[in-house]
């Protein structure tokens, strides 16, 4: 028997389903520069935002295990469109352009902020956003624009903090904490704030886990 209080990524079910449905093919499917573009299909959709360069493609490509799906790089401003990817037939893993700075002119910078903004807002397919945040610097000004709008918006979303290998524990858990209280006064928040290192392969199977009970539910 499950106690109630159990997240759905501390239950083995979901971390199994995590594991199966991300072991299944992800394909590209298609980049849009304009909300007309985007696909038509009425998948459940994730969708993975935060400031520029914090580790949005490199986690697609850690959940996949598939290096090169999402094209990530040093330079912040990497992802330019909104990048769909079909996971197993079933759903899209949707990765966004870095929100913010970026080493893009101002213009397009603007531009992408603007397709990102009507992006999360407008998405019925939608079910969580997943915010990623550096955690050698916790939340930013810019996470908190994001987290009003998706408040407004009634968009479940969730914090994922990143590059946790290049932090120490307890600095870690100061900042998971600081994060996790702050979350607290914003309402469309899910109130648990997983940590992932790429690098490490830290964090992946909770990530999955939380999708499939999102495809479950
Ligand atoms: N050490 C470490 N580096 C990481 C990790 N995740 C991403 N990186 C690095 O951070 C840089 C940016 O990664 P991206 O995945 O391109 O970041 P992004 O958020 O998609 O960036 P934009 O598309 O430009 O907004 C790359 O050099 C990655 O190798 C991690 O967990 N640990
Ligand atoms: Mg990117």
């Amino acid at each position: 028997m499950i106690p109630e209080t159990t997240w759905p990524h501390e239950q083995p079910l979901f971390l199994e389903e995590g594991m199966v449905l991300f072991r299944k093919p992800c394909e590209f499917v298609k980049s849009c520069v304009a909300l007309a573009h985007l696909p038509e299909s009425d998948f459940m959709e994730v969708a993975f935002v935060g400031r520029s360069n914090v580790g949005k493609s490199s986690l697609i490509n850690a959940l996949t295990n598939q290096q090169g799906l999402a094209r990530a790089s040093n330079t912040p401003g990497r992802t330019q469109e909104i990048n769909f990817f079909n996971l197993g037939e079933q759903m899209h893993l949707v990765d966004l352009p870095g929100y913010g700075y970026a080493s893009a002119p101002k213009k397009k910078v603007l531009t992408w902020q603007a397709l990102i903004r009507a992006y999360l807002r407008g998405r019925p397919q939608l079910r969580r956003v997943f915010v990623l945040v550096d955690s050698r610097h916790g939340l930013k000004t810019l996470d908190l624009d994001i987290f009003r709008l998706l408040d407004e918006a009634a968009v479940s979303y969730q914090v994922i903090l990143t590059k946790t290998d290049k932090i120490s524990a307890p600095f870690l858990e100061k900042v998971r904490l600081d994060t996790t209280q702050r979350l607290e006064r914003f309402i469309a928040a899910y109130p648990v704030v997983h940590d992932t290192s790429v690098l490490k392969k830290k964090g992946m199977e909770a990530v999955r886990a939380e999708i499939a009970f999102l495809l479950k539910n």
